[in-house]
């Protein structure tokens, strides 16, 4: 983690007037005293930072700075070296105490409108004072993002820093969103990877799709090969290469089949679990599937398929995940699917969600169900993750992961934490 430069750290700016709790907020953010807090206004007089992993989100700098009380004092230069944060943050917290709303609340507002900055708003010290109707319609005219909160109550971090995760990955700039590299990480500049597609009936007309065009672009701007075969051909075309090759990378559909012809030298994985990295969490996806070797009688599971313009594929997610599930466990299991749109705002009843890989959504909208799943206490894996695990052939796709397979190997794989 230390290793990210700053530039590449998510910047928060804690802003607020002197004494609302700024320091207080980035100390329980942070599960540690980073900051001094204390009754005397003024306290923080210069910036403190505090890099932090907040995932789902990933790396980020807190910027606690020096309050303000009234604008006036802008001019300082204490001030001006929390006004330098207001440049330098990607995302405005402001602390804000129940009912008061001065000139200052407002100028952080004005400073953000001209940067197009967002902005959070932490309503600090409510077990002090309940909000008022008029103060809480003065801020959601501003901002639909709003966190209530005492600082000081660490028992209920949870409450305060899930919404914060939420709305941090709802604003975010872009950058902070894109993903890490689908393979051009894996395997070094020159390299081989080769692609096993299966062309049979499910194969779309004259064409490959979207995770093995992505790869394949992947590859190239890394400036490597790849190299497509049919899994009938792959043995053989394998066997021409004079040195090991760098990857193979394979449909889920034919994992053992990969496993069973890729010589133990070489690294092999899935389009999916490239995909559960690139778009996800890939250690999370690992994470949930211990789930499935406690599942009893009546146990629910959602079967998430991102888009509807292929509905759940009657194959995979309807007819062959529910089979391996119920030879594996023995259990009697309620499996719902669901589409597109239709993913439940609830899925706390569920003890698994296994979502596709979500090549047709967003990172951030992944990244949002992830940390849902993670709030409702439910783990959420992918079909690769689940169809290797049920064959007993995750640990070998994950050879080029070496987190994700400390993970499975460590048996580290208590379902949601
Ligand atoms: N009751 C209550 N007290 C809080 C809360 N948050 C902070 N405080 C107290 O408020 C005082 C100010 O907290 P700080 O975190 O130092 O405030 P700050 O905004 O960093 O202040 P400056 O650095 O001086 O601008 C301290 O005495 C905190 O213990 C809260 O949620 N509830
Ligand atoms: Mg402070």
């Amino acid at each position: 983690m230390k290793k990210t430069p700053k530039s590449l750290r998510l910047q928060l700016g804690l802003f607020g007037r002197t004494n609302t709790g700024k320091s207080s907020f980035l100390n329980m953010a942070a599960g540690q005293d980073v900051a001094i807090t204390s009754s005397t206004p003024g306290t923080t007089t210069d910036v403190v930072e505090k890099s932090m992993e907040l995932l789902p989100v990933g790396p980020v700098v807190f910027l606690d700075t020096a309050g303000m009380d009234d604008v006036s004092e802008l001019g300082s230069l204490r001030i001006r070296k929390s006004r330098k944060i207001l440049d330098r943050a990607d995302i405005y917290i402001l602390i804000a105490e129940p009912d008061i709303w001065t000139e200052y609340e407002e100028t952080i507002f004005k400073e953000a409108g001209i940067r197009k900055t967002p902005v959070i708003v932490v309503v600090n010290k409510v077990d002090q004072k309940k909000p008022g109707e008029l103060f809480l319609k003065k801020i959601k005219e501003k901002t639909e993002m709003v966190i209530f909160c005492s600082s000081i109550n660490l028992e209920q971090r949870d409450d305060y820093i899930n919404p914060l995760k939420e709305y941090i990955i709802s604003c975010c700039p872009d950058d902070f969103i894109n993903p890490p590299a689908i393979i051009g990480d894996l395997i070094p500049r020159k390299g081989i990877a080769v692609l096993i597609v299966p062309i049979d009936k499910e194969a779309p007309k004259g064409r490959i799709i979207l995770p093995q065009v992505h790869t394949i672009r992947d590859n190239l701007d890394n400036n490597q090969a790849s190299v497509v075969v049919k899994e009938s051909e792959y043995p053989k075309i394998l066997d021409k290469f004079k040195k090991p090759v760098d990857i193979v990378v394979c449909d889920s559909q034919v994992v053992d089949y990969m496993v069973k012809h890729t010589p133990e030298n070489i690294k092999c994985t899935t389009f999916s679990m490239l995909f559960s990295r690139h778009k996800g969490d890939l250690k999370a996806a690992v994470r949930a599937v211990s789930v499935i070797d406690s599942l009893k009688d009546r146990d629910k599971i959602l079967i998430a398929e991102a888009c509807s313009h292929h509905p759940i594929e009657d194959d995979i997610g309807r007819v062959k995940i529910p089979r391996w599930l119920k030879e594996y466990t023995g259990v009697d299991l309620q499996i719902d699917t669901c589409a597109g749109r239709d993913y439940p705002d609830n899925i706390s009843d569920y003890k698994l969600v296994i979502h596709c890989g979500g090549c047709m959504i967003t990172r951030r909208e992944m990244l949002m169900r992830i940390q849902k799943a993670k709030e409702a206490g439910v783990g959420i894996s992918n079909y690769g993750v689940v169809i290797s695990y049920l064959h007993g052939t995750l640990e070998r796709v994950l050879s080029p992961f070496k987190d994700a397979l400390w993970i499975l190997q460590k048996g580290a794989t208590n379902g949601i934490k």
